[in-house]
């Protein structure tokens, strides 16, 4: 095989992802992906990021995948390269974020007898990879190269597909890996079709919501004692206490605006989480976790409808109440096939598309609905967001304060990427609800890692035209610390708040706790790092925050500045453990007050 026929085939397959609409590549440096690598590079409609470590390079591609809805390519070598970004797929496969990972390999003559950097790669990343393909080399003739087009274009469209998630081919390369002649600028079989159009076309689906979903829903969510008329199927059912659960939805970042509307129109409580988009407008309520810890507010509010949009929300509270609703009528919209249903209580899963559907029952309602429900739960709310912000009301920095700084500060047009840990919990407890919406925010919660996390937030940033914020503990900042290598290298600027408790404080609220010097060892791991040296070797501004006011100013500077930088705050688990317990009890003493 010349290496002219190698590269003839990749380049006419980097064009056909281009035509698709791939635009940013994510490559690692390597021996065997040469071809590859240098085949993505030189197609001037992909951006090529450079990544010394796959595993952060994996996570860069999720978080650029992430924010800007596209697929995402990475390229790396064979052998423990390719094993390294397993942590980003599976997360991909979880959460549902459309990946083109190409790995070079060994041809098959070379493999399973001591060839260097070869491992087994045939289906590498099991099922978190939703299509694998083993590509071996042919020469460039027109049908081949008519294949590698089709190809590009199905890794591409199966990506985005459905259920969207990560596409894996594996491509066997062999030497010369390197051309010693400059390529033709023709291509056998003529290249491309015309006008820039892809080999294979693939239009997504829009179709129209089904009229026998509306009707359904539309009927359920019928009141009829209370004034709310319903066209079509008024007598199936009647639903009077209703609430609208959003979770984590990053693939249509206009749906947190369409489920506020609806609610809003539907007099409907709407507990959305801040990945949802939605905590927004009159019917948002922001502090379902602190409200569903008191059991009697619980067992109060049990509503008989359930209408659910995007993942489950992380809050355990909320979980644990939708598990326990026995008599309600439980639905989710999962277009994308997640089956996100841990409880066994989903009685229908609608496959339509929430917004176009929840559009389509608002032109239903009819009337004025009664308030009465919605009123309750709001004036539980704004109980719970006043005993919040009393108990948060001091100097001193605590970690809910964190969250409900950012929440409140962070403009819109701004991007908050959470770790794992306490950090996606406290901004779903903390955040207040904001009319213009408020961050985007954006989470790796399809398998809760607390990997990556740098890597995400940067890629992020390089697909975001607003500020980008890390909201970070120190575990995961210390798990991927190598991550910060992009703000040097690739001249990316990040906001990395965090919270330095020294450990994994989300354990200090479990029973582990207090399995004492084994606990402080093996599960809290507190590291001494001082992070001001990460920043210096990396080239990243270092400030610490000591109160509120600190913190305040360090964030405006860090969002002035030109370069990433880390606003630090200390904190102690011991008394973060204190700080939300205290919370707890102050929302449900403001409740008490509430209800006399
Ligand atoms: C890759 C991975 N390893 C281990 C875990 C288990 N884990 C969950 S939270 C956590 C500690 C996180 O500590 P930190 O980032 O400092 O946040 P904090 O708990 O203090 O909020 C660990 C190790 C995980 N989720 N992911």
């Amino acid at each position: 095989m010349s290496a002219t026929d190698t590269y003839l085939g990749l380049r006419a397959f980097a064009d056909e992802l281009a035509r698709c609409g791939l635009r940013e590549a994510c490559t690692s440096p390597g021996s065997r992906s040469t071809p590859l690598v240098l085949s993505l590079v030189r197609e001037p409609r992909i951006r090529a990021t450079s990544h010394i470590d796959e595993r952060c390079g994996g996570f860069f591609a999720l978080g650029l995948a992430k924010a800007s809805g596209r697929p995402v390519a990475l390229a790396c070598t064979s052998g423990t390269a390719a094993a390294n970004y397993a942590p980003a797929v599976i997360e991909a496969h979880e959460a549902r974020v459309p990946l083109l990972v190409l790995t070079a390999d060994r041809p098959p003559e070379l493999r399973d007898l001591g060839a260097g950097q070869a491992i087994d790669q045939v289906k590498l990343y099991g099922r978190a990879a939703k299509w694998y393909l083993e590509v071996d080399e042919h020469p460039a003739t027109p049908e081949r190269l008519h294949w590698l087009r089709q190809l590009a274009c199905r890794a591409y469209w199966t990506a985005l597909d459905g259920r969207p998630g990560p596409v894996h081919l594996n491509f066997a390369l062999r030497e010369p890996l390197v051309l010693d002649a400059p390529l033709p600028a023709e291509e056998p079989g003529g290249g491309g079709r015309a006008r820039g159009r892809p080999w294979l076309d693939r239009p997504p689906v829009h179709g129209e919501p089904d009229p026998s979903t509306v009707d359904a829903l539309a009927a359920e969510l019928a009141a009829v004692p209370r004034a709310v008329l319903v066209a079509g199927r008024a007598e199936r059912a009647a639903y009077p206490r209703a609430v609208l659960v959003a979770g984590r939805a990053e693939r249509d970042p206009r749906l947190g605006a369409a489920l506020a509307g609806f609610a809003a129109r539907a007099s409907i409580p709407l507990l959305a989480d801040p990945l949802s988009g939605a905590r927004r407008g009159p019917a948002a309520i922001a502090h379902y976790d602190a409200l569903l810890r008191d059991g009697g507010f619980a067992r109060a509010h049990a509503p008989d409808l359930v209408v659910r949009v995007g993942d489950l929300p992380t809050s355990k509270p909320l979980r644990q109440w939708l598990h326990g609703l026995d008599s309600a009528l439980q639905l989710t919209f999962d277009p994308e096939g997640a089956w996100q249903d841990p409880g066994a209580v989903v009685a229908t899963m609608i496959g339509a598309d929430p917004a176009a559907t929840l559009a389509a029952v608002a032109g239903r309602l009819e009337g004025e609905r009664d308030r009465g429900w919605l009123d309750a739960w709001r004036r539980a709310d704004r109980a719970a967001a006043g005993a919040i912000a009393a108990t948060l009301d001091r100097p001193g920095l605590s970690e809910p304060r964190v969250a409900a700084e950012l929440g409140a500060r962070l403009p819109a047009g701004s991007t908050l990427v959470v770790a794992s840990s306490m950090p996606v919990r406290d901004v779903e407890t903390f955040f207040p609800t904001r009319d213009d919406g408020g961050p985007r925010v954006l989470a790796n919660r399809g398998a809760n890692g607390i990997d990556g996390t740098v890597s995400t937030a940067f890629g992020a940033a390089a697909a975001t035209e607003g500020p980008v914020v890390l909201l970070t503990g120190d575990v995961a900042l210390a798990h991927d610390v190598g991550g910060l290598l992009a703000a040097s290298r690739l001249g990316l600027k990040l906001t990395i708040v965090l919270v330095d408790n020294d450990g994994g404080g989300i354990f200090d609220f479990l029973p582990v706790s207090r399995e004492g010097a084994d606990f402080e060892r093996h599960v809290a791991t507190p590291h001494g790092l001082d992070f001001a040296h990460a920043a210096a070797l990396y080239g990243c501004g270092y400030e610490r925050a000591e109160d509120v006011a600190g913190l305040r100013a360090a964030l405006e500077r860090a969002l002035a500045a030109e370069r990433t930088a880390i606003v630090a705050v200390r904190t102690d688990r011991g008394a973060n453990v204190a700080a939300h317990r205290h919370v707890w009890e102050a929302v449900a003493a403001g409740l008490g007050q509430n209800a006399a």
